[in-house]
């Protein structure tokens, strides 16, 4: 039986992934290195380290330089987010959020994202989650299934009665590796190996998630 919904963010509570395209082209054009925004596509969800590596290629940097790489795309990344509002909310979630709360769900966000403290804060959404796990939670990112799993034990919930909402290929298949349900929202093609694949959250409702898992 479902008692937890646990939320992805970046692509599922709010659209930052223009953002951090921006910040990471900015970082590509410093250096020399070509990136485009179809490039962009495979960072959707996954570390900031593995972000730079994709960006990379086959090009080698010392740690060092990686390091430097890896904050500066931060910094362009934290200034853009100075722009954030609860306008930025995607439509749909915070009456999907409150009615999971009205049905007795637990609600939990759990992003790899170092951000999503800040990121909630300026979305003004805190108070519609239980807890929150960031990028600082574990060490195996997605899809490695440990940010979930590590979620689940905060709410004290078993895996198997949590669903799990993403907008990443990575990050459905760490839902899948945790044994959790997993709801996509955005590409059939992208997302075929979640259980129910919608454009938006506004196109379910908590009774229809609570009768199909
Ligand atoms: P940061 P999510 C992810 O957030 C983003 O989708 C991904 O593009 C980013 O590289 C990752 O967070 C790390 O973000 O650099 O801010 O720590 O989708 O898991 O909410
Ligand atoms: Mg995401």
């Amino acid at each position: 039986m479902i008692r937890a919904i646990i939320f992805d963010l970046d692509g599922v509570i709010t659209d930052t992934a223009e953002y951090h395209f921006l910040a990471w082209k900015r970082l590509a054009d410093d250096q020399g290195i070509p990136f485009t925004q179809e490039e962009n596509d495979a960072l959707r969800g996954v570390s900031r380290r593995e972000s730079l590596n994709l960006l990379l290629k086959d090009r080698l940097v010392s740690e060092a330089q990686a390091e430097e790489w890896m904050e500066r795309k931060n910094q362009y990344y934290q200034v853009a987010l100075q722009n954030l509002s609860t306008a930025d909310v995607i439509p749909g979630v915070i009456d999907f959020l409150i009615a999971a709360k009205t049905k007795g769900l637990k609600t939990a966000l759990a992003s790899a994202s170092k951000n999503a403290m800040y990121v909630l804060e300026k979305l003004q959404l805190q108070m519609y989650f239980d807890i929150v796990c960031d990028g600082y939670c574990v060490s195996n990112p997605k899809p490695a299934p440990d940010l979930f799993v590590f979620t689940a034990g905060r709410l004290g919930i078993f895996p198997g009665d949590c669903v799990v909402v993403e907008d990443a290929e990575a990050g459905i298949q760490a839902a899948r590796a945790a044994g959790m349900h997993s709801i996509g929202i955005g590409s059939v093609q992208r997302l075929k190996q979640a259980e129910i694949v919608l454009d938006s959250l506004r196109q379910i409702s908590i009774e229809e998630i609570l009768q199909k898992f």
